[in-house]
């Protein structure tokens, strides 16, 4: 697999990325080229000399915001002009209607994939728990509407979040669900929505923003390639999701993708609210090991992540709970004295819609969400120590990882995605876990910084990416 900096390095040489590569010059990106994101990979690039001290003999600044410090007194108070016709609005998403006003939106015209065979598609419940976290900004959440019958037809949102780039911890929005009518493309609305959404970031005082998309924009400061574990074969080849490769046969891939009825990791067991205090703090430790980090800081939000969006009523096999968006599993030490946690692994639910086939509508499922397990936070200095402790690490994940993975085909999940990121190099060739065509490239808006590496490569054997933010 490529590793992160290797993608960056192929995304500034134009060469394929999937088709996704950038082809134009930073001078054709009309819009992008006007905002405080760093303009050429390159600028980013001969920043990497890891860390946040550059050499003293390059021209460069050091880590930090791009555009020229600014008050909250000289945002500009009213919405940004649109094309006559339309008119902005502040869909509630706690609204049921409101909320899937958005949900249809997104549903008909949010992401596909290449060959628009598969298209993303937020439950209502998804959007509500992905939308409204501890402190989330109603404003943020920001729509357009056809004048003349109140049709939704574009959004964007926004959720606060502190995010740290290696040392430095910034407020930071991080934008997600653009989209636009596929009636509306290539009108140059994008631009519209981003500026007048950090319009309204901007009037709470926040200037950096976190986003990801599969497309090349300037300037990524990170790259993942998207892996997908097989859990029902014969559906994944009859959609035409999974090839049956030369040589191999459906009945060998059931065989080869089969997994155990029950999970294995002693005390491996459903997260509950009593855990929330161990989950925060393990997090808090383990995040620290990455260069990039969206920052848990509260109960609040581990609560909200992890807990809230588990669905109501009891747990059917195959289906999971009604509603049910996100799972989290913990670990509990058998001592009985202190309940103490040792390892916490998350995973969300966001199932495609199938659209070229007569019987099957729906592909369930699961994307690898937040985990933090303590087999990573006690290494040892002693000779082989690195190597005993990332031995140690990885035994640990593919324990984890695989019980995930009997959960989610126990709730019926088709497929279990999961990106090049944080430690998930060191489960994913062993689980099964194949890579897939999407890329899925990390940006940071105001903030410049050296990319984030994505390989150890002899700096640290214990960690294997330095990307620590899931985007839903
Ligand atoms: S990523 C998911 C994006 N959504 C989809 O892919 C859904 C399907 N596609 C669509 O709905 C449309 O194609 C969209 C573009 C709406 C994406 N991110 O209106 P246009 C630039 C940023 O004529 P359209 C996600 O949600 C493009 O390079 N820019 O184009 C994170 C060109 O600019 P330039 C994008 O295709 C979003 C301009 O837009 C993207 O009709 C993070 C063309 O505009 C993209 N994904 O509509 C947003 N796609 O000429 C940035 C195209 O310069 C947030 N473009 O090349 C920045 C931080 C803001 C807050 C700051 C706070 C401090």
């Amino acid at each position: 697999a490529l590793k992160a900096m290797d993608l960056l390095k192929v995304l500034e040489g134009k060469e394929a990325l999937g088709n996704k590569s950038n082809t134009k010059d930073i001078g054709e990106h009309k819009f992008w080229k006007t905002q405080p994101v760093p303009q050429t990979l390159s600028e980013n690039l001969h920043r990497a000399s890891r860390g946040t001290v550059p050499p003293a003999s390059a021209n460069q600044e050091p880590d930090g915001p791009i555009d020229s410090v600014k008050d909250v007194a000289d945002v500009r108070k009213e919405p940004l002009p649109l094309p006559k016709g339309y008119e902005w609005c502040t869909p509630d998403i706690t609204i049921d209607e409101e909320c899937k006003e958005v949900q249809t939106l997104l549903s008909e015209n949010y992401v596909e994939d290449d060959d628009a065979s598969f298209r993303l598609h937020y439950s209502k419940e998804f959007l509500h728990w992905a939308l409204a976290p501890p402190e989330y900004v109603a404003d943020w959440h920001l729509g357009v509407r056809q004048t003349s019958n109140k049709k939704l037809v574009a959004f964007i949102s926004g959720i606060p979040l502190s995010t740290r780039v290696r040392d430095h911890t910034i407020k930071t929005a991080e934008i997600n669900f653009l989209v636009t009518h596929k009636k509306l493309r290539s009108k140059r609305l994008a631009p519209v929505l981003i500026k007048e959404v950090t319009r309204r970031v901007n009037l709470k005082g926040v200037w950096q923003a976190v986003y990801t998309a599969g497309v090349v924009l300037p300037t990524p400061i990170g790259v993942c390639r998207y892996y997908h574990r097989t859990l029902n074969p014969v559906k994944l080849v009859d959609i035409g999701f999974t090839p049956v490769r030369r040589g191999d046969t459906v009945s060998r891939m059931v065989r080869r993708f089969g997994l155990p009825a029950s999970t294995s990791t002693p005390n491996f067991r459903e997260m509950c609210k009593e855990d929330i205090p161990q989950v925060l703090d393990l997090m808090k430790r383990y995040m620290a090991r990455f260069e990039l980090e969206q920052k848990f800081d509260t109960e609040e939000e581990i609560e909200h992540w992890f807990i809230s969006g588990r669905g109501t009523g009891e747990y059917v096999k195959g289906q999971g709970r009604k509603g049910q968006v996100a799972w989290a599993y913990v670990v509990e030490a058998s001592d009985p004295e202190t309940h103490r946690i040792t390892d916490f692994m998350s995973f969300y639910s966001l199932p495609s819609l199938i659209m070229k086939h007569a019987k099957h509508k729906d592909l369930g499922t699961a994307y690898l969400f937040y985990y933090a397990t303590d087999a990573a936070l006690s290494s040892s200095s002693s000779q082989g120590g690195e190597e005993k402790a990332k031995e140690r690490l990885s035994k640990r994940l593919n324990s984890l990882v695989n019980d995930c993975l009997i959960v989610a085909k126990d709730a019926g999940f088709d497929v279990f995605n999961a990106l090049t990121m944080m430690d998930n190099n060191l489960f994913l060739n062993e689980q099964l876990f194949g890579p897939g065509d999407g890329y899925l490239v990390n940006y940071l808006y105001n903030w410049r910084s050296a990319p984030i590496d994505g390989a150890a490569d002899g700096v640290d054997v214990l960690r294997t990416s330095n990307i620590g933010v899931v985007m839903l």
